[in-house]
């Protein structure tokens, strides 16, 4: 599909607008823009409008009005906007999947795998509008009723990440929408045209359900825009995805007026392969961890722990795969790696690499950027120790740090190691092992796997980590409940005032 094509499809011109309120495009023609950069070559795809002051007031306003009226429309109702909207991404999930590899840089596999993210994620959000399920408790008082229930909040704030443009946009949209919010969205400054031509499928599927100001838009790249909006408190909810040191000051921000927040950030994440694994599961698990997206998923396996009578063959294996991987355009279907997202990446890759020598670490693969236009790196291992700070730290790229280990006590007591904790994965047959790393002296992380690797979750589990990893949950499961307001009811049919813990309170 050539860029015309592309853009025509998704309705997107090379100075696009960024703001719109869920009804229409607001153009902002002379206030500044942002320019989009294809990684792969370093050019630029266009340009698109930032939202700024006046404009936002305009779309805050609106999303807070429309939420007074899409809170009455049963859930099930609601869904149907998300059903609409499930038929436009099937009926674009290649020029969108596209999209999201030119802009992104991931391969053209895994931005089909990310808009198959948001349509799995339509399907769940659109049954899960039947099951807003509360409780209902005995009372210890006799002919007194107990019950749960839930309402929904009213603007919910999206900030997402590059890495994920469209499909972390959508876990918390879909769910924020068939629980009866309005959902405004700040995406990346480093992917704007994904939004923007979500955002047009928005509006198709609003007008359909003639229904406005659901879905809404704002780009910038200023970092006082982004202060007041985490700080509005007309915003009941902020669910950020990012790293650990921004998550910090928004969680810290948003907590400071008792907004509720949603904090998806930095993993760190490892995986154990023990004596007994079947490395012909292992060692292609390792492979797509660690350098799928380049190294630029929150899931990205960063480090690695070797039982030492395996560890050479795993390593042998890993240098064997790792040279027939194919880097570049990651159109072409023949690359299973693309680019990093942009120049400071490849710096802080570089950056990174000389840290973990200088530490003492010894390069086994890779460890150099890639000398030509675009953005690329080689995927790297390094034989490190775990203690190390770089290798404490989330570097978004590429990088896998190999570690050794004798007994499977120390190899879990290694992996929790670290500041993060995202995602875990152990390799073995040993059923054993597989439960001591699931038991609650396991593994430390929000998301824990058997033989299979750290990245690549799919969405009907909950989604995110604890410690430094922010302790969000986003996706499946329960975590519809994060984007609605709980309430405990106690309904009295008795003709009798009874008071709870058997209080007399007697004064007549
Ligand atoms: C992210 O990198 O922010 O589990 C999300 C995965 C994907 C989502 C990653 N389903 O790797």
């Amino acid at each position: 599909m050539n860029l015309q094509m592309l853009f025509k499809e998704l309705q997107l011109n090379a100075d696009s607008p960024g703001s719109s309120d869920g009804a229409t495009w607001i153009p902002t023609p002379n206030n500044s823009s942002i320019s989009s950069i294809n990684p792969a070559t370093g050019q630029a795809l266009g340009k698109i409008q930032t939202t700024n002051n006046e404009t936002y007031e305009k779309i805050i306003v609106q999303s807070q009005k429309a939420f007074l009226s899409w809170r009455e429309v049963p859930a099930p109702k609601r869904a149907l906007l998300i059903r609409e909207l499930s038929e436009l991404l099937r009926q674009h999930k290649t020029a969108l999947s596209t999209l999201v590899s030119l802009e992104m840089g991931k391969s053209l596999q895994e931005g089909l795998g990310e808009v198959q993210e948001m349509i799995d994620m339509a399907d769940f959000a659109i049954g899960q509008a039947r099951m807003l399920y509360g409780l209902s408790m005995h009372s210890e008082r006799e002919r007194h009723r107990m019950l749960e229930q839930w309402h929904p909040l009213g603007i919910v704030g999206v900030i997402s990440a590059f890495n994920f443009p469209v499909a972390v946009w959508a876990w918390n949209a879909f769910l924020a929408v068939i629980c009866g919010n309005t959902v405004i969205w700040k995406p990346s400054a480093k992917t704007p045209f994904c939004a923007v031509a979500v955002q047009q499928l928005c509006l198709e599927a609003s007008r359909r359900c003639q229904i406005q100001h659901i879905f809404s838009l704002i780009v910038s790249d200023e970092i006082a825009f982004a202060e007041n909006f985490v700080d509005d408190s007309r915003i009941p909810l902020i669910s950020f995805t990012g790293s650990t040191p921004i998550g910090r000051m928004v969680g810290t921000r948003v907590q400071n007026r008792f907004g509720k927040v949603i904090l998806e950030l930095g993993g760190n994440n490892a995986i154990i392969v023990d004596e007994t694994a079947n490395l012909k599961l292992a060692i292609p698990a390792i492979v797509f961890g660690a350098m799928g997206t380049a190294g630029q998923r929150c899931t990205t396996t960063r480090r690695l722990f070797l039982h030492k009578n395996i560890a050479q063959t795993v390593c042998d294996n890993l240098i064997a795969a790792y040279q027939q991987i194919r880097i570049g355009d990651p159109l072409d279907p023949s690359h299973l790696m693309g680019p990093l997202i942009d120049q400071n990446a490849v710096d802080q890759f570089e950056q990174a690499i000389l840290i973990a020598q200088q530490a003492g670490g010894q390069i086994l693969f890779g460890g150099k950027k890639i000398t030509q236009p675009g953005f690329y790196v080689e995927p790297t291992l390094i034989r490190a120790k775990n203690e190390w700070e770089i290798v404490q730290k989330e570097t978004f790229a590429p990088i896998l740090y190999i570690m050794e280990f004798d007994h499977i006590e120390e190899a879990i007591a290694q992996q929790n190691a670290v500041p993060q904790g995202l995602s875990a994965a152990i390799f073995t047959q040993t059923l054993a092992h597989s439960e001591l790393f699931l038991s609650a002296t396991g593994s430390d992380c929000g998301i824990a796997n058997v033989n299979i690797g750290t990245s690549g979750a799919e969405i009907g589990g909950a989604f995110g980590g604890e410690k430094e990893t922010g302790g969000g949950r986003e996706a499946g499961s329960d975590a519809w409940k994060l984007y609605m307001r709980r309430q405990t009811c106690t309904i009295n049919w008795s003709n009798q005032l009874l008071l709870a813990q058997g209080i007399q309170f007697n004064y007549s």
